[in-house]
């Protein structure tokens, strides 16, 4: 993992170099490059080779996937939505740049993640590249994240049931973590049979990383705070320990874990062996 996320980040850098006008790009990497776990393009790397495929054909669909992560976090940071003044660590891009560039640096880096992904994969007949930008497409768009923010920013203040909260997670999360393992699996020459089943294997685990994190929420604050009951709890946002309590937030987890590692058992063991432990990082990760 930590030697797919060090090339990644070599080719983000490359990616965006630091050219004219300066502003926009400099806006642009200060928040591409600030660190990150880098899940989404690890996963994509890992679902190339797991269908065959060298992962270097993979890496521009990995650094689209992050592009577009990024971007979707620049502006769910600016006033106008989360209004967050910290993001990586580091103060948000409308923080540092103004507003008017963190929207304009992150539209330019939605339209670069498709230009990169089309223009720089290599090796990958047109048909499977076609493929693969119209799954990140749809990912992005009115039927994925666009979607899931949407219904969030909606629902605020409003009390939000199970299924909603379900909604919100597979477009908000789960849908850009499908198409960095999709798009993986398609530039890596897989089957279709091969593509569903890592299609199958990414919806567990999209959902999965949103249920850890919430469960994450309140173990954490609780740690931090001494108190049983973390932030979560005392706040007005739907999560899945709110919902469901806690054992069962762990329990729908857990199942979730099992899920995806079902869909992988189809494949080579030792192949499959790090989108297993990817599976098992989301579930187990500390932050
Ligand atoms: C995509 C066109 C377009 C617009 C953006 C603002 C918006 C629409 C969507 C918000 C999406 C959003 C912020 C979802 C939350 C996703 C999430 C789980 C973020 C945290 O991911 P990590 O933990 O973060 O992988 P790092 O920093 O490690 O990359």
């Amino acid at each position: 993992m930590a030697m797919k996320a060090i090339r990644v980040n070599e080719a983000l850098n490359d990616a965006v170099p630091l050219r004219k006008p300066e502003m926009i790009h400099e806006a642009m990497r200060y928040s591409l490059l600030a660190g990150g776990k880098r899940v989404r393009p690890i996963l994509c790397l890992a679902a190339c080779e797991l269908v065959g495929g060298e992962d270097t054909v993979a890496v521009p669909m990995a650094c689209a996937v992050e592009m577009i992560h990024t971007m979707s976090l620049i502006h769910d940071d600016l006033p106008c939505m989360d209004n967050d003044d910290i993001r990586r660590g580091k103060p948000t891009n409308h923080k540092v740049f103004g507003e008017e560039t963190a929207v304009l640096a992150g539209d330019a880096l939605l339209s670069l993640a498709f230009e990169h992904l089309a223009v720089k994969t290599v090796n990958v007949s047109s048909n499977r590249v076609v493929r693969a930008i119209a799954e990140l497409g749809s990912a992005v768009g009115s039927e994925g994240l666009v979607a899931g923010q949407i219904v969030d920013i909606s629902s605020e203040g409003k009390r939000v049931n199970l299924s909603e909260l379900e909604y919100i997670h597979v477009h908000k999360t789960a849908k850009l973590l499908e198409a960095a393992v999709v798009g993986g699996a398609i530039v890596g020459g897989g089957g279709g049979n091969e593509v569903e089943r890592m299609r199958r294997y990414a919806r567990c685990i999209g959902l999965l990383f949103q249920v850890v994190d919430d469960i994450l929420d309140v173990t954490k604050s609780s740690e931090e705070l001494g108190k049983t009951a973390g932030k979560d709890l005392a706040t007005d946002k739907a999560t899945y320990p709110k919902l469901m309590g806690l054992d069962k937030a762990k329990k729908f987890a857990g199942e979730l874990v099992d899920k995806a590692m079902e869909e992988l058992s189809y494949f080579d063991v030792a192949r499959a062996a790090p989108l297993y432990h990817l599976a098992n990082y989301i579930a187990y990760r500390q932050n």
